[in-house]
């Protein structure tokens, strides 16, 4: 026996779901071209993963021969205040709403697992669930599922969720009647555009991600681009500039999910404590948050970046610390923070006591670099 369509919208509910929304696999479009076009331009930057299986990617049907239909939940985790203020605080080090709880991966994937297993013991219905953990291009997915549409900064945008939720999806082997699939609503509005700090959204749906602050500071594992800097601002881990501005926003609500509401400590801490943070400690403090998946060098570049462009001079000491780092990216975005903030000669006093014990070609090239 198959379940009624009402039981369904029912369980996901019941288990924390904001929103859900179901497709027949036949009405998606094959989004092959549109992958083609965006990893020929280069602008998945080393997110090689997206090349590796982009066959397989461009349609949720190639991920397992018996599915029919697709449901896709929403999962909101709206933030009490507007985001935007936080760029202004530059000794505060910025890390973006969805990082501020704990990982969304895990949290949804809990659920889909209840969800799962519900449909196997309830009616003997096999389903295969995910969130981000296979090959599947959510966000026009969840658009023919009807429960929103991808904005000009290409994520999903719900006319009753705003810009604030995650995706996840369950493929299905067997018809359920599909949701209406939504319609774009972002008229001539140019928000998201306008207001990114790095111009990563080259054109409405188009976004280059190696200029993207949220690639630069968690997929990226290398030196910083220089040009990119000064644009990184205070944000440590992730960007949320293009979804806050989103006029929509007035129909998102605070997310009640204990899991998803930011932690203290993670709400702008000021630079200086993770300048003096014992890295040792960083699996222990990052426990459960997606931001123990970048590491602590990648963590620490960033900080040291949001430091230099602080305009505190305070900080200094704290940072001079990391110039012997073991990690090369870590050492280069020191060198940097205190050329920022230093004047050209006290740099160069700086420069002269660390520089002899310095081997790696771009540490030195970042010590000798005028701009
Ligand atoms: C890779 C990735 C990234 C990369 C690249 C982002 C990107 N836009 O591709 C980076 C690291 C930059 C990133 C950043 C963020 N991400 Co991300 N990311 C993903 C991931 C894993 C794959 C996305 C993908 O397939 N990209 C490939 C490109 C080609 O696909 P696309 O973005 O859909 O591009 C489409 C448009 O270009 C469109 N198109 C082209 N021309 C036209 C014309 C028109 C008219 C239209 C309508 C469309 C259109 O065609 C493409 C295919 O549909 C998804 C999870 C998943 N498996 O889907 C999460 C996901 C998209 N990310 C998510 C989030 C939350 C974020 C951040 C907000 C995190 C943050 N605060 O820092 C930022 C937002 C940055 C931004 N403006 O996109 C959520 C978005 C939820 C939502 N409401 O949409 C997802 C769905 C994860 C999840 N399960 O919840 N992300
Ligand atoms: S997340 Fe930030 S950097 Fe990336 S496109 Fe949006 S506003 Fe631009």
């Amino acid at each position: 026996m198959n379940p009624k369509k009402e039981n369904i919208l029912k369980k996901i509910y019941e288990l924390g779901f904001d929103d859900i929304g179901i497709a027949s696999l036949d009405d998606i479009p094959d989004q092959r071209e549109e992958l083609e076009n965006f990893l020929s331009g280069g602008f998945h930057g080393d997110m090689i993963w997206l090349e590796k299986n982009k066959d397989r990617r461009s349609h949720p049907s190639k991920i397992w021969d018996d599915s029919i239909s697709v449901i896709v939940v929403a999962k909101n985790y709206g933030p009490a205040e507007n985001p935007i203020q936080n760029i202004s605080r530059k000794t505060d080090a910025n890390i973006s709403v969805y990082a501020r709880g704990d990982d969304y991966h895990l949290i949804i994937k809990d659920k889909l697992k209840e969800f799962s297993t519900w449909l196997k013991e309830h009616f003997e219905i096999d389903s295969r669930y995910f969130v981000d953990t296979a090959p599947i291009m959510e966000k026009p997915v969840a658009q023919i599922a009807g429960l929103g549409w991808q904005g000009k900064h290409t994520n999903l945008v719900s006319q009753t969720l705003g810009s604030w939720f995650f995706l996840g999806i369950v493929l299905l082997p067997i018809h359920i009647e599909p949701s209406k699939a939504e319609l774009n609503h972002c008229g001539s509005c140019t928000s998201c555009i306008d207001i990114c700090p790095t111009n990563a959204i080259i054109a409405p749906h188009k976004l280059d991600a190696r200029k993207c602050i949220s690639y630069l500071t968690i997929e990226y594992k290398g030196h910083i681009p220089r040009d990119l800097r000064d644009k990184i601002g205070n944000r440590v881990y992730g960007c949320d500039d293009c979804l806050a501005v989103c006029p929509w926003n007035k129909f998102a609500q605070v997310t009640n999910d204990i899991h998803l509401i930011g932690r203290d400590e993670l709400n702008l801490p000021n630079l200086g404590f993770f300048l003096d943070f014992d890295y040792d400690d960083f699996t222990t403090y990052f426990m459960n948050s997606p931001i123990k998946r970048i590491g602590k060098d990648r963590f620490l570049r960033n900080i040291l970046i949001a430091s230099g462009n602080s305009n505190s001079k305070k900080l200094v000491k704290k940072i001079e610390k990391h110039l012997k780092n073991n990690s090369p990216i870590v050492r280069s975005a020191a060198i940097w923070a205190v050329k920022k903030l230093l004047s050209i000669e006290k740099f160069r006093t700086v420069r002269d006591t660390y520089i002899q014990d310095e081997f790696d070609p771009y540490v030195l090239e970042e010590w000798n670099y005028s701009e």
